[in-house]
């Protein structure tokens, strides 16, 4: 009998189990010291080893032999040795290079890729691109594009200080919070992954604490399945919530329970605001019965609701989905707008919080320690895009575009790494997408498995996965350091990132300053050490590589909850002396700077934008984060066990279309349609539908997507010129059954 060895490692789901025999995986099982594991990990051994790998080097048929006549998604493969595949690569580096210089390079290469603190594939390719002379990088993220523009505008905080610094944490809000309002819900399913980790799961159990504490909880989300049964659910219209907010402002001012003592003194432009919301610029009263019939809430549910707002310490959530459609800077300002109002920033429990529930570690208050890293370099090519204009900078080469007070020009790209990412499964418009990626001269992408986009590249290089070599594990606000060991060889022909890249680096001639000369073991044992060092100064001891190794994991004494800060208390207590990072260093409810970038669709103060309808497509489409994986990974041995992705609709929508349980549907709008299997819920508000991301887009030839991915009917347009963050969410769509959905 083979021998069975078990070791534990860590993921961005959580730490799990592994179990091996010879060189396979054979199962996963749950971490002892986690109390909600998530259900992610059971893919593992079937995903490892399944036939979707790429079992060596590839290169595009059509891209070989300069042929025209086929396009990037329609083509063969064939297969070369590695170190012919490697020749070519670096030797179609050193052209474009030379004939288009470094700033054709487009390296942004976003994605999740795999924890672990080494082989973290974006800060490799970066790495790399960096030594051979910089790249076209890509600015912020899919997740928060819209929040990372506006919320330095009006409240002075960096990406960091949004999501972690100026945070209540659990405790706080357990200790001091009255009510808690959520936008979008907190949803236990979305708080299963953080980059690199959340150890202990506990989201639904500090539900379960508020509940006995008898804490009013408010979800008002499309789905009810967004917050823990024990909140209150307020169905809301999508891309509604501002109209909410504005009357919930206007009770609050007729009411009287508006602090404006804390408005005068600690933020700016009340007035400007004021007189929008009282009708009075655009002779529109911000009235409950005014926002009813857009949100779909009840004019006396709005006015509850507002009261209880102002009667005690209120807590308002947004979940990070509220700014990841069209005009997403609004609620985010709106809802910073009405905090500012309560009167309650910087008081415990009270005031604003984003993203909690959106990744499990938000909320969480252990120290935070100064992680291990493989420094990327500086990047001599100081151009950039907003990470989700890249359709865009494809079609429009030098093409102008706005982007928060810059008027900027695209880069004429040439050359696309990606390397981590699965830009196929997370664009918008992904029909769009198939067109401007025809436009480089050559993709180069490193990836486990044939996603969509290895489908879609030139020059493909197999990498290993997290199981197939050795890493450090730690994850910001974690108190559990892992080693992640080398489970088993690698898959096919795999090699690491860091050894594709020091191969390519080696025939470039930047060998010395990539890898410098150093094994990954040698890499990691230096970052290690660092690591090691920079926590003693924060009083923490780590063992030592050795000691980590043979003890597989440590939970450091860190207490979680001990870390305590009042969020913007310093500022509450004395604004002058503690500035906040605004220009008048106060809390914007006017920005005189963003009213001088002079866009129609951002003034100085928070507006209201009604979603954009179309009368055939009459459904709101959700594209909300897969519960049962990490975006797309994992996809091709998920799908051998299920049928199409299920999209959510309310049984009275089924109903007036012939749709019945566990029918085929076909989910369409202007841009194409996509399959899935109907799952009939009273979860979802009648008129919404939901289908999560994470297919592997495969358009058949009459543009319809057999692998069920929401963005092949999403929109590519930019959330504003302000922020130019991916818009995915709330778009229309019509659906209809399908007796046949090929
Ligand atoms: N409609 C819609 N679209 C969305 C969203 C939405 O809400 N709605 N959400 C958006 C958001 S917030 C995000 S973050 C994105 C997520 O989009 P992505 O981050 O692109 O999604 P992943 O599937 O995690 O892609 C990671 C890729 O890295 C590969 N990989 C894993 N480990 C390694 C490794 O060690 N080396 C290499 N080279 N590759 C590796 C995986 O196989 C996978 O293909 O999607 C966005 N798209
Ligand atoms: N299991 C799992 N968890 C994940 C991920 C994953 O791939 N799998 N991805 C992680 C990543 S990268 C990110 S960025 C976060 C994203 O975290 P979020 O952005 O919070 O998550 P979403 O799932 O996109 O959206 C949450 C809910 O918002 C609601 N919603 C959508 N539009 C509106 C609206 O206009 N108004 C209101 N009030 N509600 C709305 C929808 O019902 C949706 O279910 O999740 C992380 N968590
Ligand atoms: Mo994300």
């Amino acid at each position: 009998m083979t021998q069975r060895t078990s070791k534990i490692t860590t993921s961005h789901w959580g730490a799990f189990v592994v179990s091996v025999e010879g060189e396979r995986i054979v199962d996963t099982a749950p971490f002892d010291a986690d109390p909600a594991p998530s259900e992610i990990a059971h893919h593992v051994p079937a995903a490892v080893h399944h036939a979707s790998r790429i079992d060596r080097p590839y290169l595009r048929k059509g891209w070989l032999t300069k042929s025209k006549d086929t396009l990037r998604g329609e083509d063969e493969y064939v297969p070369l040795p590695w170190d012919e595949a490697l020749d070519i690569a670096s030797q179609e580096i050193r052209r474009i290079k030379s004939e288009h210089g470094n700033s054709s390079i487009f390296g942004g290469s976003y994605g999740w890729a795999s924890a672990g603190r080494f082989h973290h594939a974006q800060s490799q390719v970066h790495r790399f691109l960096n030594c051979i002379g910089g790249y076209v990088s890509s600015y912020a993220s899919y997740s928060t594009g819209a929040a990372q523009a506006i919320i330095p505008h009006v409240l002075g905080l960096n990406f960091h200080k949004m999501t972690w610094g100026e945070t209540n944490s659990w405790s706080q809000i357990e200790a001091h919070t009255g009510t808690l309002v959520m936008l979008g819900g907190i949803n236990p399913k979305n708080a299963q992954v953080s980059m690199g980790g959340t150890t202990e799961h506990t989201t639904a159990a500090q539900f379960e604490r508020f509940a006995a504490l008898g804490k009013r909880m408010v979800s008002i989300s499309p789905q009810r399945d967004d917050s823990p049964d024990q909140t209150d659910w307020i169905p809301i219209e999508p891309g509604t919530d501002v109209a909410l907010m504005l009357a919930l402002a206007y009770i609050l001012e007729k009411e009287d329970l508006v602090d404006r003592k804390f408005l005068s003194s600690h933020c700016v432009g009340y007035e400007q605001f004021l007189s929008y919301l009282l009708g009075q610029s655009d002779s529109q009263v911000k009235s409950p019965q005014w926002a009813a019939p857009i949100c779909g809430i009840s004019p006396d549910q709005i006015t509850a609701l507002a009261k209880t707002m102002g009667s005690g310490r209120t807590l308002i959530c947004l979940a990070w989905s509220l700014q990841r459609a069209r005009h997403g800077e609004q609620p985010y300002w709106m809802a910073c707008v009405l905090a500012a109002m309560l009167g309650q920033i910087g008081l415990p429990g009270g005031g604003i919080g984003f993203g909690y529930g959106a990744i499990g570690n938000v909320g969480k208050s252990a120290l935070r320690l100064k992680g291990p890293l493989f420094e990327q370099g500086k990047n001599p090519v100081e151009d950039f895009i907003p990470v989700s204009r890249i359709a865009d900078m494809l079609l429009n080469p030098n093409g102008a575009y706005d982007f928060n007070g810059q008027r900027r020009s695209y880069p004429d790209i040439r050359l696309v790494y990606w390397c981590g990412g699965n830009p196929f499964h997370h664009h918008q418009d992904l029909g769009r997408l198939s067109r401007a990626w025809q436009r480089p001269e050559t993709i180069i992408m490193h990836d486990p498995w044939w996603t969509a986009t290895a489908k879609r590249a030139d020059i493909v290089f197999p990498a290993t996965t997290q199981f197939e070599r050795e890493d450090i594990g730690w994850a910001k606000g974690d108190p559990y350091l892992f080693h992640m060991p080398q489970m088993i060889p690698p898959v096919g022909q795999a090699r690491d990132d860091y050894e594709i890249l020091t191969q390519l680096a080696a025939r470039l001639g930047c060998a010395e300053t990539f890898a410098q000369g150093k094994s990954a073991e040698q890499w990691i044992v230096k970052a290690y050490d660092r690591f090691a060092e920079n926590a003693g100064h924060d009083g923490i001891e780590i063992p030592s590589w050795e000691g980590l190794k043979s003890s597989n994991y440590v939970r450091l004494p860190i207490d979680v909850g001990q870390a305590d800060q009042v969020p913007f208390e310093a500022f509450r207590t004395d604004p002058l002396a503690n500035p906040l990072g605004t220009p008048s260093g106060k809390i914007e409810i006017y920005s005189s700077t963003i009213a001088g970038f002079s866009y129609d669709e951002v003034p100085g103060h928070p507006v209201f934008h009604p979603p954009q309808t179309q009368s055939e497509y009459p459904l709101r489409l959700l594209s909300p984060q897969p519960g049962d994986k990490l975006h797309s990974q994992f996809q091709a041995a998920i799908e051998e066990k299920k049928s199409h992705a299920a999209l959510v609709i309310h049984p009275a929508d089924a109903e007036d279309r012939g749709i019945q349980q566990g029918d085929p549907v076909k989910v369409q709008n202007n841009k194409g349609s996509c399959v899935a299997t109907a799952m009939l819920k009273t979860t979802v508000k009648p008129g919404v539908v939901s289908l999560p991301t994470g297919g592997w887009f495969s358009p058949s030839a009459g543009r319809v997507d057999l692998s069920g991915n929401p963005n092949m009917l999403t929109d590519d347009c930019g959330t504003s010129l302000l922020g130019q963050g991916a818009a995915a969410h709330n778009v229309g769509v019509q659906v209809i059954k399908a007796s046949n959905t090929q």
